[in-house]
């Protein structure tokens, strides 16, 4: 069992009752020294378990992630946003690997991992469940989904696992251009004609809840937080991550002229806090157990992609001899 339990369920910390005390003392106190923990190190199952859960979700998400933006190559506005866009998609492939790798450091093997994604066991991220309709949802993925992910990444890169942390090193540098890619489309469209504002004002309006959910539940309601902040897996809380991205974009999204679809938002001048409608958190709670809107159709393109690859994956394993006439 690598993980994966109910949602919202608070972690067991009785999971920890059957550690040896005095490795687990001497672990925490190398967590709270800043060391890193590498794979060969002693660690608590649970730790080990819930790093799997969160790089393998973490690798699941970037790999579908890539498919909403990757039907728009086809179909971005000229060559130069094509070639960008291509380049953005086959990054988040890469990332995919980068985690798959990191979590493997951990004993899962990747084939499990693929497997639980495309069985729909693993979770991957809820926002990759909605469909990209138009270009300007493709701008809004390429700069504020991007840009809730660095928030998450940059954070979490200061975490205690090594593998896990010098994957997000080098992830994050990636998507600082994506960012700036997915910036300049969207500027492109706040200058452009009345339609094209338009167009990204209903993409704003219609990914804001997604990008609300993108951060995990409310702290309150997170089963997670507790245990991986006191292992510094993750290095700042659901709501924390939450309140840094309104804080670094909502002004650059007024900037731009855009509304967003929250009457309610707004800063809260004596806390440093955004306040906010909550988004629906029944609608999250179907979205990432399998029934939002693109959920079927994103694994069928995944089981497809595993059938149709199959036939490399069986020939890298056949010896050369059996299927190479060697030269006499
Ligand atoms: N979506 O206890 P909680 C990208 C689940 S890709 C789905 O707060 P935790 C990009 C959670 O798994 C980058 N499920 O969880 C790619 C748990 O369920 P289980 C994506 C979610 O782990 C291509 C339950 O809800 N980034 O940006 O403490 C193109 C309770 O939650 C979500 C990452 O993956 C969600 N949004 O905190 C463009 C970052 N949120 O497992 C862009 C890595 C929660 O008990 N992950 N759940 O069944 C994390 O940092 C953390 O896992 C989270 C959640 C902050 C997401």
């Amino acid at each position: 069992m690598y993980g994966g339990g109910n949602t919202f369920e608070p972690v067991n910390s009785k999971e920890l009752t059957n550690e040896d005390p005095v490795k687990l003392e001497a672990f925490e106190a190398r967590i709270e020294r800043g060391e890193k923990i590498e794979p060969t190190d002693w660690m608590p199952d649970l730790y080990r378990k819930q790093l799997i859960r969160m790089i393998e979700q973490h690798a699941h998400s970037e790999i579908i992630g890539a498919l909403p933006e990757g039907t728009w190559i086809t179909r971005a506005p000229g060559f130069r946003r094509k070639l960008a866009l291509m380049a953005k998609v086959q990054d988040e492939v890469g990332h995919a690997q980068l985690l798959y790798a990191a979590a493997e450091t951990l004993g899962k093997p990747r084939e499990a991992m693929i497997d639980d994604l495309i069985n729909g066991k693993s979770k991957y991220s809820n926002i990759f469940n909605y469909p990209a309709y138009t270009w300007a949802d493709a701008c809004f993925i390429s700069w504020l989904v991007d840009a809730g992910a660095i928030v998450n990444q940059l954070a979490n890169a200061r975490g205690s696992y090594g593998p896990y942390c010098r994957a997000l090193d080098r992830i994050c540098a990636e998507e600082s251009f994506h960012l700036k890619y997915g910036h300049h489309c969207v500027i492109h469209m706040a200058t452009g004609t009345k339609k094209q504002r338009q167009m990204m004002q209903e993409a704003i309006d219609r990914w804001w809840a997604p990008m609300m959910h993108f951060f995990g539940p409310p702290d309150k309601m997170s089963a997670h937080t507790e245990v991986l902040m006191k292992w510094k897996v993750k290095m700042a809380s659901n709501d924390d991550m939450r309140n840094q991205f309104l804080d670094m974009y909502v002004p650059k999204i007024w900037e731009l002229g855009f509304t967003i679809p929250d009457p309610k938002l707004s800063k809260d001048q004596e806390t440093g806090r955004w306040v906010y409608t909550e988004p629906d958190w029944e609608e999250f709670k179907r979205v990432i157990n399998g029934d939002g809107p693109c959920n079927a159709e994103r694994l069928a393109v995944r089981r497809t992609a595993e059938e149709r690859g199959r036939w490399v994956r069986e020939a890298l394993k056949t010896p050369k001899t059996d299927y190479v006439k060697p030269l006499v």
